[in-house]
């Protein structure tokens, strides 16, 4: 009797905190993906807590999936495909934060990671929708309460027995940022990774063939080289999961370029860009050097930005153009779209 009705509730207690924990664990995870500046608590640290939360949870889910498996229902399915895509994104979350590999096979660690989670949530959303739990009163009481903070605590300890593996073994994982990300070739160039946000191949530019249009005014290399320019040393910390710090040389934006408009936008050769708030004219660079010498084809060359407390998707390389522009920034994708 005991045994049937704890099988009963728990894969419902199980889908309700899925239900919940699943989206929670990616809104923090792009939250980590998104943020320049430190916090505390680190979003990266809550995204851990939320994520082992969903590892504790799974296994009341177990029963309705095993007796699941005889019969072929679709809802069952979905019920499967989503335990192997919460499985996959947790196993590459905890490879990605050891620093075991960044790579499997043809994609990133982190590229695997975000589909496998993304995934996920829409399998939630769909299981959800075709098996609804109701949400009865007796659900908010007592014990649901008790239940919260139970795998609230047991999330939290996972996270911090988790770290203290990482710590103990002395594995790089260890030291990684606010950001969750792990630090590559800082002040070493040439051992920084070359990224793009998504398809990007690195354009050859000769510095005579190019040109800068800054507000319809075009400048050359040589022009923008005789510049004024400063030595600013900041951290590009991309969202597949490194970062590196470097000593970058460049000319601040707001010598470029003063204007009254809400916002400006930087275009690459490649066609990616983004808008930025016209304040940040006097934050962000365009550097043309990096540790002492030119920027390489691969970061950027012959111009890129630096955009110190911003995470490596806004920093353009290869830029072509930088405009004034009536649109506000916060009017675009929270992240590019190619
Ligand atoms: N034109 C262009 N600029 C770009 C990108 C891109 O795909 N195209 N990727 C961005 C991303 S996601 C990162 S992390 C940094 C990587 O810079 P790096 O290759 O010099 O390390 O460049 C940014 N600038
Ligand atoms: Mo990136």
């Amino acid at each position: 009797m005991v045994r049937r009705s704890s099988s009963r509730i728990g894969p419902r207690r199980a889908n309700q905190a899925l239900l919940i924990l699943v989206p929670l664990a990616v809104v923090t995870g792009l939250v980590s993906n998104t943020i320049g500046v430190a916090s505390w608590p680190a979003p990266a640290a809550i995204h851990g807590v939320v994520a082992l939360a969903v590892v504790v949870v799974t296994p009341w889910k177990a029963p309705t999936v095993q007796r699941g498996l005889g019969r072929r229902t679709s809802g069952r399915i979905t019920s499967l495909a989503l335990l192997v895509l919460i499985t996959i994104a947790l196993a590459t979350g905890l490879v990605h934060s050891s620093g075991l590999t960044d790579r499997l096979g043809p994609f990133t660690t982190m590229q695997v990671h975000i589909g496998s989670a993304l995934g996920a949530l829409v399998l939630v959303a769909v299981h959800a929708r075709a098996r609804p739990v109701p949400v009865r009163t007796t659900d908010l009481d007592r014990r649901a309460f008790l239940g919260t903070a139970v795998l609230g605590v047991a999330g939290l300890a996972s996270w911090v027995s988790w770290e203290g593996v990482l710590w103990l073994v002395g594995s790089r994982g260890a030291d990684r940022r606010f950001t969750g990300s792990h630090e590559r070739g800082s002040f070493e160039p040439s051992a920084m990774p070359v990224t793009s946000w998504f398809d990007d191949a690195v354009p050859r530019i000769g510095a005579a063939d190019w040109s800068l249009d800054v507000d319809g005014r075009l400048l050359t290399y040589e022009e923008l080289r005789e510049m004024p320019h400063d030595d600013v040393t900041a951290i590009l910390d991309c969202t597949s999961g490194w970062y590196s710090e470097q000593r970058w040389r460049g000319v601040r934006l707001d010598r470029l370029l003063q204007t009254d408009a809400r916002s400006f936008a930087v275009r690459s050769v490649t066609g990616y860009g983004r808008r930025f708030p016209a304040r940040d004219l006097k934050r962000i660079w365009l550097v043309t050097e990096v540790g002492g010498r030119p920027l390489s084809a691969g970061h950027g060359f012959p111009a890129r930005l630096v955009a110190p407390g911003r995470r490596g998707f806004w920093w353009v390389k290869w830029v072509a153009a930088v405009e004034p522009s009536g649109v506000p920034a916060w009017l675009q994708l929270p992240f590019p779209a190619t």
